[in-house]
């Protein structure tokens, strides 16, 4: 019960989690260090042409061997947790099987200090270096790739565990890395698929979720939280009346009929399967009751809206963002503070979750150096600022958002955009990987502080 603020003070509730986060490829580095596999974001960054420079994470922020002094920025941010991934190819060079100690030694060092400096390690197990030797076998395309990943989670989440972690994700957001690696082909492996095949891939992803629920529920104590951070697109109503209302809700529910919505539901909407045809997956009841276990939480990565309208047809249709759309410096990340208000807010009234994050939130903004060499990212701090409000007020009108996430701690390497496009509250020079906190550090630090939007 978060009964324990006062709603017109823009306060938060008085034990809501302050955090940052990252993923293994986009900070670790040492690629090839203590035995690690390639992943296919290896394979795809090293193939000339693919992401502008050229731009690897062969080093990135070379946190494997700075993760002590990045702990301390986190300290100085005052932030209670930390979001990390785990690098499936540093666990299991070959996707299965043979466990590489020396990978699970170095997550062990990580957690040991993150607990030593009083900051609750948040463990995601997949967010997107699949292992080069799956993706050689069709990847995500094969549906052994499900179960290679409940493998795996079982046991990295039985060493994370042993090392003291209580809170795990399975995957990180579900269309990201289906969407842009097998359809579109803007991140790794970089396929294009057509919609059955597509259809397919969608649901073993979802299996892969729901067996890897499974297993780290088998190996990690009782009062673990295990969960997922997804990024529904996030169906926002244009005006605030309950018809558009209405309308966004049921858009909230089609709009990830193939993947939040299967794995809250366990089975996938009339509509999306009606819309597939013949081009619909293979499923089997056995399958879909994986998928649609319960989680300990819902984590949701929320950057940009996705505006919808009333329809009689369908119910809801989506209105498209034309070019002149206000957006961040990513060309994708449009902006629109009061998705924050309706991601979890829906979240909460369709599935009955009682459980949420937001595992992500964040944006590129313009690092602009002043006269004294202070970066004033004006505008991340107006995103942030303008986003939390609307969380806050989410959480006011009763919804469960137990914590938030800032993406990112620092700059990193952000997939097909290499090094040219920045997420950190702490600004990287990766030429001497000196880190400077930005305003927005300063303003996140005093957010947490305050434990409201200042
Ligand atoms: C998320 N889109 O990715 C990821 O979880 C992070 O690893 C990433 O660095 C961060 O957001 C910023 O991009 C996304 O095209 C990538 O809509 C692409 C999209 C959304 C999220």
């Amino acid at each position: 019960p978060q009964t324990h603020f006062a709603p017109s003070s823009q306060q938060f509730p008085s034990e809501f989690l302050w955090g940052t986060a990252t993923a293994s490829y986009q900070v670790e580095g040492a690629w090839n260090v203590d035995g690690r596999g390639v992943s296919i974001w290896d394979t795809f960054s090293h193939k000339p042409g693919q992401i502008p420079n050229n731009d690897n994470g062969d080093i990135a922020d070379d946190e494997f061997h700075r993760y002590k002094s990045d702990i301390a920025m986190l300290r100085e941010l005052g932030v209670k947790a930390y979001r990390f991934s785990v690098s499936w190819p540093r666990v299991m060079p070959n996707g299965t099987g043979a466990v590489n100690q020396k990978g699970l030694d170095y997550y062990k060092r990580l957690v040991a200090a993150l607990h030593e400096a009083g900051i609750e390690p948040y463990c995601t197990l997949y967010h997107w270096d699949l292992p080069q030797v799956l993706q050689d076998k069709g990847g995500w395309q094969n549906r052994d790739t499900a179960e290679h990943l409940a493998a795996y989670a079982a046991v990295t989440s039985r060493a994370m565990a042993d090392a003291g972690v209580h809170r795990f994700m399975t995957v990180n957001e579900l269309r990201t890395f289906t969407e842009n690696g097998y359809k579109t082909g803007t991140h790794a492996p970089g396929l294009k698929l057509d919609r059955k095949a597509m259809a397919q891939l969608n649901h073993y992803a979802v299996l892969g979720h729901g067996l890897s629920l499974a297993a780290v529920r088998a190996n990690v104590p009782h009062d673990a939280l295990v969960g997922l951070a997804d990024n529904p697109n996030a169906a926002t109503p244009v005006i605030n009346d309950a018809e558009h209302i209405e309308a966004a809700r049921i858009g909230f529910r089609e709009e990830n009929a193939q993947y939040l919505t299967a794995i809250m539901e366990g089975r996938y909407t009339d509509l999306y399967l009606r819309k597939l045809g013949a081009d619909a997956p293979h499923f089997t009841d056995a399958e879909m009751k994986a998928i649609g276990a319960p989680v300990d939480f819902v984590g949701l990565n929320i950057y940009q809206p996705t505006y919808v309208t009333p329809d009689a047809a369908s119910g809801y249709k989506v209105i498209p963002q034309g070019p002149t759309f206000p957006r961040m410096l990513s060309p994708w990340l449009t902006i629109g503070p009061e998705c924050l208000y309706w991601a979890p807010t829906f979240t909460a009234q369709i599935w009955g979750v009682k459980s949420i994050y937001i595992t992500e939130n964040g944006a590129s903004a313009e690092d602009r150096l002043d006269a004294s060499g202070q970066v004033m990212d004006v505008d991340r701090v107006m995103y942030i600022r303008n986003y939390l409000s609307q969380l806050q007020r989410a959480i006011a009108d009763g919804a469960p958002v137990r914590g938030y996430f800032v993406w990112s701690l620092m700059d990193n390497y952000e997939w097909n955009d290499g090094y040219s496009k920045r997420f950190g509250l702490v600004y990287v020079d990766f030429a001497t990987q000196k880190r400077i906190p930005k305003l927005s550090a300063r303003f996140y630090r005093s957010v947490v502080k305050e434990n409201r939007v200042i």
